[in-house]
């Protein structure tokens, strides 16, 4: 093969394989997703309110890859800070205590994925956060609270990834 004839094989072997959604400036891709995360604090339904002005929703966490994403990508930002942080997702149990649904579309949280110790406030905390302390694994904390959050367009939902 010449040069041009590797450099065209070479491009259609990678193309298939870049997996992750094109996304906004800003917005990290990963499979059918973009996701957002936060430079400010808001309450959970602050929070809610805006990832639904940005064209998306509060993001849900729906499989084992999506969280292990997620969690090494806030990991990796958060590396020298991460005891601080708090990430408001779409969790809540506003319904029952203790039984977890997501935010938009009701579906139940399929797997829960708690802190060391959490949840541990039942009526006083309805919502649910990536905790920075423990790996980003899942706690519960009172929604007026203050803190990060992730928001989420998925393009199989008819959102609108770029634009
Ligand atoms: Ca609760
Ligand atoms: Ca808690």
């Amino acid at each position: 093969m010449d040069k041009l004839h590797i450099l065209v094989f070479a491009v259609t072997l990678i193309i298939p394989y870049s997996g992750a959604a094109q996304c906004r400036a800003g917005w990290y891709g990963f499979l059918d997703s973009c996701y957002y995360l936060s430079h400010g604090l808001a309450t959970w339904v602050e929070a809610n309110d805006v990832c639904k002005m940005l064209g998306g929703f509060l993001a849900r966490i729906e499989s084992a890859d999506e969280l292990t994403y997620l969690k090494s990508e806030l990991g990796h930002i958060h590396r020298h800070d991460a005891d601080q942080q708090l990430y408001w997702i779409a969790g809540n149990d506003f319904e029952v205590d203790n039984v977890w649904r997501w935010m938009n579309n009701g579906e139940k949280v399929s797997f829960l994925d708690w802190a060391p110790g959490e949840p541990n406030a039942a009526e006083d905390a309805n919502c649910l956060d990536l905790w920075g302390a423990h790996e980003f694994r899942y706690a519960d904390n009172n929604c007026e609270e203050h803190h990060n959050y992730v928001c989420q367009i998925k393009d199989t939902e008819g959102n609108q990834l770029i634009g």
